[in-house]
């Protein structure tokens, strides 16, 4: 198995670890990063790791990624409820797509429940902390292995 995965994240991630830890926990993201690459290696994959607070950051690196990339992680922060431009670019991708949120969406505001990326992902991870792009990455593995048989 080799390739790379691109791991991207929306609006505030950025803030992980440093507020709101009752929601997204202590885990910063570039522990967060730290985390995914080092289980990404011993699957024999890299990592592209990347987040912006802007929505045309994020389809320049999926637009990147349809190229490059084996598959895509992406926890797009609020753009999630909000972004067809987002859905649109993942859905030009043909690798597969899992969508992470950290907190479980469905148990809080009527406004999270809904999901434009979920249209074009190939799974969703909700609610199992910063664990959930762990699970993904070993996911990703899975689906490449299967290929192979
Ligand atoms: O649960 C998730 O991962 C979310 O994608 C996080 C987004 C939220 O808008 C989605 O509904 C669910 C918010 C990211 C903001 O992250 C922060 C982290 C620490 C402190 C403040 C914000």
């Amino acid at each position: 198995m080799s390739g790379v995965i691109y791991i991207l994240n929306g609006p505030n991630l950025n803030l992980l670890g440093k507020r709101e830890p009752h929601i997204y926990g202590r885990e910063t993201l570039a522990e967060v990063e730290a985390a995914c690459r080092r289980v990404a290696s011993e699957l024999g994959f890299s990592t592209s790791f990347h987040q912006s607070n802007a929505e045309f950051q994020i389809i320049d690196w999926i637009q990147e990624a349809r190229d490059k990339a084996v598959a895509i992680i992406i926890n797009p922060g609020a753009l999630t409820h909000t972004s067809i431009a987002i859905m649109d670019a993942l859905k030009a991708c043909a690798c597969p797509i899992i969508e992470v949120h950290i907190s479980n969406i469905h148990q809080r505001e009527s406004f999270r429940h809904h999901s434009y990326v979920s249209l074009a992902a190939t799974g969703v991870i909700a609610g199992l902390g910063t664990h959930g792009y762990e699970l993904a990455i070993r996911h990703i593995e899975r689906l490449a292995g299967n290929k192979k048989q």
